[in-house]
């Protein structure tokens, strides 16, 4: 049976598309709808060329929520910052923050994962549209996660790399031959046409942003309702 038909697909709202001068009220919006993690984008102006959310905002959504933080770094340098946000992540959830490193970003990034391991947090790695999957086969044993970019990381609001959803199906060919279990999420362009593309290629949580969730023609539960009609 492949993924697609397996497994139950998650929504990780993409937080950097909410109302940020209304945040409080979008998150409790989207945790009553059912959101199953909550996404946010962390970029140090380096690895990626924009600035986004921050260690305080996520020490708040922490202890106010038990809907699991989803926390992607597009950082230069995982190794000061997971630590950093594996514990300000941590907060009141009975569910372990997921934290994603940009593998090609640290020379050790085995080193890395087991050190969020050690610290509670769930090992995740987030794949580039112009990294090979297969290069990082050896850290799938290690993962809790696998986040394919479906667009370049750095901007909400930008085209599907095509491509990307052949490291999909490569993932998800792995996740079977290796018998592993971590989950494949698509971040970027996650559009209400692109979501059946992704799904069957063997993505099982969809980064909502702008090109879903976050549609400006429709309310937050229509678009919540839509998309989970969709899976
Ligand atoms: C981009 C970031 C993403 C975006 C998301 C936005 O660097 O990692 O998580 O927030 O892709 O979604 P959309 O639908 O606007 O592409
Ligand atoms: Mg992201």
């Amino acid at each position: 049976m492949s993924a697609a038909t397996s497994r139950r697909v998650k929504i990780s709202p993409s937080l950097m598309c909410a109302d940020l001068l209304a945040l409080g009220a979008d998150v409790d919006e989207l945790v009553g709808l059912g959101a199953d993690y909550l996404h946010l984008d962390i970029m140090d102006g380096h690895y990626v060329p924009n600035l986004t959310l921050g260690t305080d905002l996520v020490r708040r959504l922490a202890a106010r929520y038990t809907t699991p933080l989803d926390i992607h770094l597009m950082v230069d340098d995982p190794d000061r910052w997971a630590p950093v946000f594996a514990e300000c992540g941590g907060g009141g959830s009975p569910l372990p923050p997921v934290i994603s490193i940009h593998p090609e970003t640290t020379w050790h990034p085995a080193r890395t994962l087991a050190a969020l391991a050690q610290s509670g947090a769930v090992p995740a790695i987030a794949i580039d549209p112009a990294q090979q999957p297969a290069a990082f086969e050896y850290l799938l044993e290690i993962t809790g996660l696998v986040l394919v970019m479906t667009v370049n990381p750095g901007y909400a609001g930008q085209t599907l790399v095509p491509w990307t959803l052949r490291t999909v199906e490569w993932l998800a060919a792995a996740r079977e031959r290796l018998g592993l279990d971590y989950e494949i999420e698509v971040d970027g362009n996650v559009s209400w046409d692109n979501v059946p593309r992704m799904v069957g290629a063997g993505a099982d949580v969809l980064v909502a942003g702008t090109s879903s969730l976050f549609d400006p023609s429709m309310s937050r539960a229509e678009a919540f309702a839509k998309l989970r009609a969709m899976l």
